[in-house]
């Protein structure tokens, strides 16, 4: 058991044709899923995120490729690889992060509880640790 994220497998319906998988809301997926995104043809080397979030929940699902996942909550850090399509990253709010190492064919997927909001985020790591001791997580 940890603080900062939790992982979940996702059943494969495999068969002689292949794989599949279905995720559904509130029963996989310990939200509602109001937006899906997804990143791909990242450029080599890059890392992205730097930023927490106030309220969102998500999970991070690779569906493709590989990646890795630097996750911070202020008191400790992980790394999780994600490179399988049926397991998904679950990241509560309050969890800073950063994705690197994608493999030139990553598709990385993400389930937000939220739908698109800057005013949700934030982008810099001493307003991160500052907003904790707000919150008294820290
Ligand atoms: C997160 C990590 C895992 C939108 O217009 N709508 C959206 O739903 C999203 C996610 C992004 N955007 C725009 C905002 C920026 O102009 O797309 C651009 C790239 O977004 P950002 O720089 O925030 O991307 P990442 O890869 O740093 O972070 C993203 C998510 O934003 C974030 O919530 O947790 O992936």
């Amino acid at each position: 058991m940890n603080n900062l994220y939790r992982t979940i497998d996702f059943l494969p319906h495999g068969d002689a044709r292949g794989q599949l998988v279905a995720v559904e809301e509130e029963k996989d997926i310990p939200f509602s899923i109001k937006r899906v995104y997804y990143m791909y043809d990242t450029t080599e080397g890059v890392r992205r995120g730097f930023h927490a979030h106030k309220h969102l929940e998500q999970v991070l699902i690779c569906v493709h490729g590989s990646c890795k996942i630097h996750l911070d909550n202020g008191r400790e850090t992980a790394e999780v690889v994600l490179d399988t399509p049926n397991r998904g990253l679950y990241l509560a709010s309050n969890i800073w992060r950063e994705m690197y190492d994608f493999s030139p064919d990553a598709v990385l997927m993400v389930l937000a509880s939220e739908l698109y909001d800057e005013a949700d985020y934030i982008r810099d790591y001493d307003a991160y640790i500052k907003y904790l001791k707000t919150m008294e997580e820290i």
